[in-house]
C-alpha cells in the first residue's frame, strides 16, 4: 500500500474531517502536526495556493481541501463510504457541505472586530443556520447521513465540539437544547461514535487558544 500522510493542526476542524475519514476507513497513516507560525516547507510545497491544512499526501501526491480529500478517499478506498451511493444524494451532500462552509459565523463571533453589533449579527446568522440545517437537512434522522455517520456528519462536527467552546469564550449561546432538540441530540450521538470520541481536541486547550487569539484580535482592533 502506498504511504499515506496527513498534514494537520490539532485545533483545526477541517483536519479532523480527514483524520476521522481515515480512521473510519481503517487506513494507516502518518500524522504531521503543523505549527501555523512556522509551517513546514513541505506544507508550502504541497499547498502553495492556500498554504492551509489539511493536506493528504498519498504515494507522494498531495490532495488539498478537506472535502476534496474525503471524495478522493472514497474513490481510492471503497470501505466505509463517506458519501452516499446515489448521485442525487451525493449532490445533496455536496450542496449542504458548501452551504456550511460558507457560514463562518463562529469565526466572526470569536475573531471579529469585537463590536456588539457585528457579534449580534453573526449570532443571528448562526441561529438561522442551525435552524435551517436542523429542519431541512437533519430532520428526524439520527445522523445527517442516516443510521451511520458520513461526510455530512464529519463536515458539521464543528457544531458538536467546536461551537460549545466558541460559546464559552464569547459568552454567546447559540445551540440551545430546548430550541434545537434534534440538532442537540445529534451532537450527543456524534460524540458517542468511538472514532469521533477518541479523536477530538481537548476543549480546555481549544478554549485557551481561542481566548488568546480573541485577545490579540481585540487588541489589534483597539490600536
Ligand atoms: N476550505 C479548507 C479550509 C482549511 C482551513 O481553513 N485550514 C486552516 C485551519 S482550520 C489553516 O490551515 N489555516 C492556516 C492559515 O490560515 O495560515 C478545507 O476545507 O480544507
Amino acid at each position: 500500500m502506498e504511504e499515506v500522510k496527513l498534514h494537520g493542526m490539532w485545533a483545526s476542524p477541517f483536519s479532523y474531517r480527514v483524520k476521522w475519514g481515515l480512521e473510519l476507513k481503517g487506513i494507516p497513516y502518518e500524522y504531521v502536526e503543523e505549527d501555523f507560525t512556522n509551517k513546514t516547507p513541505l506544507l508550502l510545497q504541497y499547498n502553495p495556493i492556500h498554504k492551509k491544512v489539511p493536506v493528504l499526501v498519498h504515494g507522494g501526491k498531495p490532495v488539498c481541501e478537506s472535502i476534496v480529500i474525503l471524495e478522493y478517499m472514497d474513490e481510492i478506498w471503497s470501505q466505509y463510504p463517506l458519501f452516499l451511493i446515489h448521485s442525487f444524494d451525493r449532490a445533496m451532500t455536496r450542496f449542504w457541505i458548501k452551504y456550511a462552509d460558507n457560514e463562518l459565523f463562529g469565526g466572526r463571533i470569536l475573531f471579529g472586530s469585537g463590536s456588539g453589533e457585528e457579534e449580534e449579527k453573526a449570532r443571528a446568522e448562526g441561529i438561522e443556520f442551525l435552524k435551517t440545517i436542523e429542519e431541512q437537512c437533519l430532520g428526524d434522522k439520527k445522523f445527517f447521513a442516516g443510521e451511520e455517520i458520513g461526510a455530512l456528519d464529519l463536515a458539521f462536527a464543528g457544531i458538536a465540539h467546536w461551537l460549545p467552546v466558541v460559546e464559552e469564550v464569547s459568552g454567546t449561546k447559540l445551540l440551545n437544547a430546548d430550541e434545537f432538540p434534534r440538532l442537540y441530540a445529534w451532537t450527543q450521538n456524534l460524540k458517542h461514535v468511538t472514532v469521533i470520541r477518541n479523536n477530538l481536541p481537548d476543549a480546555d486547550k481549544l478554549a485557551g487558544l481561542y481566548n488568546r487569539l480573541r485577545d490579540q484580535r481585540l487588541r489589534s482592533v483597539a490600536e
